[in-house]
């Protein structure tokens, strides 16, 4: 028997790292039948117990809890929740500080992702060898607001060796999962940390443009460091699910101590009266653009219902 990790999900044949080499390996039918609210029963990051047959291929004989996982917007023909990768070290938001334009929107819809699925998050600032004396100070702002709220932040470029080589140190021996807008540099930050990756990088206009959307299964990529990163799935896989609007203010960690003070428990902070989060917004205790992201993730979960 052989511990492997689970890299790549499509089709029949699974891949899986076993110490150090990739072994093709099949799921027995009993795993398929288990009813279950996920309809995928083995994902990328998912960690097996393997038989190696005689040909040196493997056998899937059991399946170890996971510790989390990040899901997969479902699609219509499917039910259920589909997971995109399990037991995730880290998930980092990857933004530019300019080209593509900025938006924190973004980045709060993922933080709340990954809080909401308890997996680590934290935040890049990419392409700061782009930034002016104004970009600067507005990015230390944002840096300075993330790292309060308890999320790592690095600030990097890849022209910057030593951005690379902290952001290296933190994607050693763990699954990472990046994500972001097309164009901010995720493919060129990995390339950077390790050249034998050769990733296709491409120009922002190109890469913006319509149609230019490519649906990437979602594969773990082996880092010269010993860690997996899961290779950029696209934005739109990743949904809000199963959130109701009044726990949306559970997933902004520094809205949830003041959700006691609301007059009605399914307050959503927006219009209610007696509303313990808006008098901490009004106290200044909430940064506006956290709470200005708070109410648009808001109105889109009250759309899908
Ligand atoms: N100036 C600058 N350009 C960068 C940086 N990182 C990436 N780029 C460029 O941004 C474009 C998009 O990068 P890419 O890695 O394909 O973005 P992805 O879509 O997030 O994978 C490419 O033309 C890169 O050369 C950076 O730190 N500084
Ligand atoms: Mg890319
Ligand atoms: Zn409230």
């Amino acid at each position: 028997m052989k511990e492997g990790l689970i890299t790549r999900s499509t089709g029949k044949w699974y891949k899986a790292a076993v110490d150090g080499e990739t072994v093709d390996c099949r799921l027995p039918g009993k795993f398929r039948l288990r009813e279950e609210e996920v309809t995928n029963p083995l994902a990328v990051g998912d960690r097996v117990t393997l038989r190696i047959e005689e040909d040196g291929t493997g056998t899937v004989e059991k399946i170890h809890e996971r510790t989390n996982y990040l899901p997969r917007k479902a699609t219509h023909s499917k039910r259920g929740t589909q997971i995109l990768a399990a037991n995730i070290d880290r998930g980092w938001v990857v933004v530019a500080v300019r080209k593509p334009k900025f938006k924190p929107g973004f980045i709060d819809r993922f933080l709340v992702i990954c809080q909401a699925y308890e997996v680590p998050a934290a935040v890049i600032f990419n392409k700061t060898d782009l930034a002016g004396k104004k970009d600067r100070n507005r990015m230390n702002e944002m840096a300075e607001l993330y790292r309060e709220l308890g999320y790592t932040v690095h600030l990097t470029s890849i022209f910057d060796k030593k951005s690379i080589e902290a952001l290296n140190e933190n994607l050693k021996e763990k699954i990472s999962v990046f994500i972001g807008p097309s164009g901010a540099g995720k493919s060129s930050l990995l390339n950077a940390i390790d050249p034998e990756l050769n990733l296709r990088t491409a120009d922002v206009s190109k890469a913006t443009t319509k149609g230019r959307h490519t649906t990437t299964k979602a594969e773990l990529v082996r880092l010269q460091n010993g860690g997996f990163i899961v290779d950029t799935p696209g934005i739109r896989e990743l949904g809000l699910v199963n959130i109701q609007p009044y726990e949306l203010s559970l997933f902004f960690p520094e809205m949830r101590p003041w959700r006691e003070h609301c007059k009605f428990y399914n307050c959503t902070h927006h219009h209610e009266p007696g509303c313990g989060v808006v008098e901490a917004f009004h106290e200044g205790k909430i940064h506006p653009e956290r709470y200005n992201s708070y109410l648009n993730i808001l109105e889109s979960l009250e759309e899908e219902e």
